[in-house]
Parts: C-alpha cells; structure tokens; sequence
C-alpha cells in the first residue's frame, strides 16, 4: 500500500509544471477563482445558474455550449457555471481509452480538447463527472486545471462508480490522493467538488448519514490535504424541507467555502414533460428561496423535463434555464410567506446526528488500525466498508428489530420511502398479484445492475421477494461474466437486470454470449433505460434498443407489469409442474 504523505507530495510537485491556466470565463469575469466569482455573486444577493451538457461528439458539446450560452442570454437567463458531463470511458488513461465500453458523455483525448470547451463560453467550466475517483484522475486533473477550470471533482463518484471490466481501487485511490494533491498546491483557489448523491448519500437511509458522509470528506480534503472541498447535493433531496434544511447544515459545516451546485431533485421525474414541470418547479422554489434566504454559493441546476427518457438536446437545457429564470423572479413573492422555524429545527437534528456519525466512523476505523490521518487509507477504507456497512456500524438511529441489519432513520432519505411506496402499490395491484401466484419455494431469480444506478434493483429486490421468490444478489455495477457465474451458482430460473448507462445492447450481447458458454438457457429481463448512441449518430442522443434486444433473445420490460406478464409466460409451466 501507497503512503498517503508521498502521493500528496508527488500530486504537488507536478503543480510546477501543472497550473491553473486561462479561460474564457477568467477573461470575462476578471475573477482568478470559481470560488472568487461565487463570493462576489453572493455578496451581490445573485441567484446562480448552472447548466449540465455533454455530448459524445466534442465538436458538437463546444457547439452547444456556445449556442446555449447565447440563446438563454438573449432571453436574460445568465448562466454561470456548466457541467461538462464526461463520457465513462474518460475514466480510463487515455492511452486505454479506445478500447472501453462508451456511455453516453464526452471524451476528451487531449489538454487541447479540455481547452477547446473552456473556452466555448464564458461561463465557468467544471470537470466533475469520471474525473476525481477513477485511474485517469491525475491526468484529467492536469488537462482540466491547464484549461483553467477552477472546481474539480467528483470525489462523490470515488466512493461508488466503477469502470466496466476494471477492479484495481488502489490504483484508483493513488490517482486519486496525487491529483488532490495537485489541486492543493495550486497558487489559485481551486475547489474539490464532491456529488453526494453520486456518492454514498444515494445509498444512506438516513440524511444525517449523508451529512455525516459531506463532514467525513471535508476532513479528507481540507483536513488533512489543505484543499477547499465544495459540496453538492439535490438529485434524491425531493421534499422542499429537509432539502432546505441540509442547505443550511451545510452552511454551518462548510463555513464559508462555496458550494458548487444544487442538483435537480432528478428523481421526481417520473411522468410526461407536463408533470416534470411540476417537478422542476417545485424544487426551483426551494432552491432560490434557500439561496435567497442563506446564500451558500451553490449554483442551481434545472435540469430538462426529458431527463426520464436519455440525455438531454441543447433546446431542452435551453428551456429549462429559462424556467429558472423566470422561477427566480416568481420566488421573490413567496419569500415573506416563509419562515425557517422548521427548517432550522431539522438542520439541528442533521448537525447533531451527523457529528456522532462522523465521530464514530473515525473512532470505528482507528479501532480497526486504520490511520485516520492518512488520506489514502481514510480513502480506501471508507470505500471499501461501502455505505450500508458504514451506516449499519455507525448510523444514528436506532437498530430496526423488524429489519436485522437497518436502522430506523432520525430523518429518513425520502428515496427508500418511495421504493417502498411504489413496491407495495405494484404488489397490490392485478400484475403483482399475479407475480405473488407464480412464486414458489425453490424459484430463485438473480438481480443485478450493469452500473451504478441501484434503485431499480431495490425496487425488484422488495418486490420479487415480497412475492415470494428467492432473490440472488448479483452485485451492482457487475460484469457480465460475473452476473452469468452468480446467475448459474445460485440456480436461477430468472435473471432480472437493471442497467441505464446506455449500454443494454452491448452488455445483454456479452451476458447471453456468457450463458451460452456454460450452456444455461436462463432468460433474462433487462429494464432500466433501453438505449444507446449509434455508431454512426450525428446527434450524440442514444435511441431505443428495445426491438434488438428481442431479437438478441432477451426479455425487455419498460416496468414490473411487464415483469410480471413475461414471468407468467416463462415460469408458469415449470410452477406449475
Ligand atoms: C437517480 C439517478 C442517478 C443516481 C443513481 C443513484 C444510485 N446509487 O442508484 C446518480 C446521481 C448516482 C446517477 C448517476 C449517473 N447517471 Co443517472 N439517473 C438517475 C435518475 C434520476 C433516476 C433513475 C432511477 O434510479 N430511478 C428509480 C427507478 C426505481 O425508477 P425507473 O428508472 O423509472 O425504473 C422503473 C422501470 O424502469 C423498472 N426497472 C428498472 N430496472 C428494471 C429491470 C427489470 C428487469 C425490470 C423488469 C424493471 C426495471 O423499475 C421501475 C418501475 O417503475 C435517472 C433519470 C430519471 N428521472 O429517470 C438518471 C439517468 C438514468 N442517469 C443517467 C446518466 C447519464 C448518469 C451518469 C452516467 C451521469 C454521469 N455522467 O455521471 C451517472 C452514471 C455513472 C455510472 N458509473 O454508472 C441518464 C441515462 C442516459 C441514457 N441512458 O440515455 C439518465 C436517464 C439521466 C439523463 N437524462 O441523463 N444517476
């Protein structure tokens, strides 16, 4: 194992050759920092934007971040910061890159690629996504900071995003501990971004986890690093309260350093265009008033109304800017109808859980022999004990008897009372009734993700065992060859796959071909969002590949209905016999 102190020293060495360089955001704001604009924007009581893009094809992401820039500033919306939303593969060096599996974000071969998108606007560009938490981290960091980007992250994804086909974490944490180490040395103030619900906080029960989790980090970053670490939060944050609240919980453990963004509370996008409206204006409100009530220097992120169906087109991120837009000027009348009495009550709650949490994580981990004070040991550790672990030892509520293993949460994460929600309402239902008349003791179905999203497979997990059936776990973020070897060790008679990242085509190609070669004819459903980018795309937008899955020979379900009906089909005999 790597010492910590050394790869910090060889990260800031390189910060010689390495430095944050100029863009087109420096040029117009006369501001050196991200962090420097942000205070200046508080200061000013400005409601910031920020933009999330990123296509496959560069030319076309420099295009659009250009075009989108103009087209909401001709309809006064400003935006301040994008996200440049990087293609998975980008997590490989780049002299691995060509070969790896492609999800749906750009990639960026060269410093004068990150260069070209710095430049494309004069908006603040931030690298988070396959940046930090990945083997290319030191070498994306580079290229980021010579372009001029002055917010890096994404320490969120360190803790849960793992590239396809590669498992080598201390690899990771090393690429990882060197290029913290580079940005701490930097003469300007650059800011670690870190997603928590790209992180451990989509995974936490409880939000004072998740707070503890945001306390945890900073200690890693600034602690015991020296660099300023900002948070982001939003995409699981779906009731207006205690998304205000952890707003300002932050304020208190951040103290003074910026945020970056607040994310689009993503997972209220459930319906048509018409009702994500609803969505997106409802967590808009919150999101302005709290900046507008405690200015936290988190941009906020309207994201598209299509971001249930793929990756949105540059007219879809351009409306939703202007929603923003217009939504800021609309929140200023429900300002004098809000008092923060119970937001602050909860924030109080959050601190005081999260503390404790924090505490005793790390006295948990010096019992164990770890060395707190080392980054790359806190780093690995904390992977490696993987959220349910860490909140199941040291959460703050109390043991749930009903449930070995899980707490009763001080302030439940609203995603788990959804899935459970929406699993009781199926098994209620005609088609979940139907699914608890097929199982029988001795069916088994295996369940599994091909990336990082895991609430579908929750959400399989409650309903398929409520029903009845025995549920194999095969992992998340699991290899098709690994997913065959459980789906056959455990003797299933169905396998049910979750994936999103826009590689079902691919992925289902390599598991049935994993199938073959043992002889298993296990079919397999496969749910999720069924889509990719086509070779010869000139759009950079996946389309459906519903149809080619069939005839590939697996079984597509848009939702348990559908599960429902193609078990019935498939195991209705075997049942029955
Ligand atoms: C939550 C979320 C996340 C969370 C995941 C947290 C976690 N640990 O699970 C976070 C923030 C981490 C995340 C990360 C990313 N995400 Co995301 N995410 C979502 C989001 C908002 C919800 C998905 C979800 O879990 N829904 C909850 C489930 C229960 O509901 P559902 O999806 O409707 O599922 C239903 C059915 O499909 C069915 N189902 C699901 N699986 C299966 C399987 C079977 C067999 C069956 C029968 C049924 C079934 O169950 C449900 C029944 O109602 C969607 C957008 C959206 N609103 O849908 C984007 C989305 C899926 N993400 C997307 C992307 C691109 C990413 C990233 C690559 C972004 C990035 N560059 O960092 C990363 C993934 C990185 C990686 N290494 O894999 C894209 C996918 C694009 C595409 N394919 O076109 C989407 C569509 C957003 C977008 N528009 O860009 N994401």
């Amino acid at each position: 194992m790597p010492e910590g102190r050394t790869l910090l020293n060889e990260g800031k060495q390189l910060a010689e050759l390495w430095r944050v360089g100029k863009s087109a955001f420096h040029a117009a704001t006369g501001c050196r920092s991200e962090a420097e604009y942000k205070r200046r924007q508080m200061a000013a009581g400005q409601v910031m934007q920020h933009a999330h893009l990123g296509f496959r094809d560069l030319a076309h992401s420099v295009e659009a971040t250009g075009a989108v820039y103009e087209a909401c500033l001709k309809r006064g919306a400003r935006i301040d910061r994008f996200g440049m939303c990087l293609d998975w593969s980008m997590g490989f060096p780049r002299a691995q890159r060509s070969e790896q599996t492609r999800g749906t974000g750009i990639l960026l071969n060269s410093d004068e690629d990150f260069a070209l998108l710095t430049q494309a606007a004069p908006a603040s560009m931030h690298f988070g996504d396959f940046m930090l938490g990945f083997p290319a981290a030191l070498e994306n960091t580079c290229s980021a900071l010579a372009a001029g980007a002055t917010t890096i992250g994404n320490l969120g994804q360190y803790f849960t995003f793992r590239l396809p086909g590669y498992s080598d974490d201390v690899e990771t944490t090393a690429a990882t501990v060197k290029a913290l180490g580079l940005i701490a040395a930097q003469p300007v103030e650059v800011l670690v971004h870190s997603n928590l619900d790209d992180g451990y906080a989509a995974v936490y029960e409880d939000l004072t986890s998740a707070l503890g989790q945001a306390m945890l980090e900073k200690y890693i970053v600034t602690d015991l690093i020296g660099a300023p670490f900002a948070v982001c939060y939003g995409h699981h944050f779906t009731e207006p309260l205690t998304r205000i609240a952890f707003q300002r919980a932050l304020a208190v453990v951040c103290n003074g350093v910026p945020g970056s963004q607040v994310y689009g509370a993503t997972v209220l996008y459930k319906g048509n265009h018409a009702e994500n409206y609803a969505g997106l204006s409802s967590y808009l409100l919150a999101d302005i008033a709290a900046q507008q009530l405690l200015p936290t220097g988190h941009a906020v992120n309207p994201v598209p109304v299509s971001e249930n169906e793929r990756i949105p087109d540059a007219d879809e991120i351009i409306a939703a800017q202007c929603h923003l837009n217009r939504m800021k000027t609309l929140a200023g009348g429900y300002l004098p109808l809000l008092n923060m009495v119970a937001a602050d009550q909860v924030r109080d709650t959050l601190l005081s859980g999260a503390e404790g949490f924090r505490n005793r994580v790390l006295q948990g981990l010096q019992e164990a022999g770890i060395d707190t004070s080392d980054p790359f040991e806190m780093l690995l550790a904390l992977r490696r004990t993987g959220a349910r672990a860490l909140e199941q030892r040291f959460g703050a509520g109390r043991q749930r008897p009903d449930v070995p293993g899980r707490r009763q949460p001080v302030v439940a994460a609203t995603t788990f009372q959804e899935i459970e929600e929406e699993a009781a309402e199926f098994l209620c239902s005609p088609a979940g009734e139907t699914l608890s008349t097929l199982a029988r003791p001795g069916l088994r179905i295996l369940t599994a993700t091909t990336d990082v999203h895991e609430h579908g497979k929750m959400l399989l997990d409650t309903v398929f065992a409520r029903a009845g059936f025995t549920v194999a776990d095969g992992g998340i973020s699991s290899d098709p060859a690994h997913v065959a070897a459980a789906a056959i060790g455990n003797g299933v008679q169905a396998i049910a796959l979750s994936t999103y990242n826009g590689v079902a085509l691919r992925y289902a190609r390599a598991l049935l071909q994993a199938l073959a070669q043992e002889d298993a004819e296990i079919p397999v459903l496969i749910g999720g969002r069924l889509n990719e980018i086509p070779a010869a795309s000139n759009t950079s937008l996946p389309v459906d590949v519903s149809g080619e899955l069939q005839e590939l020979g697996a079984f597509p379900c848009l939702d348990l209905d559908a599960a429902s009906l193609c078990l019935k089909q498939l195991l209705q005999p075997a049942a029955e016999a």
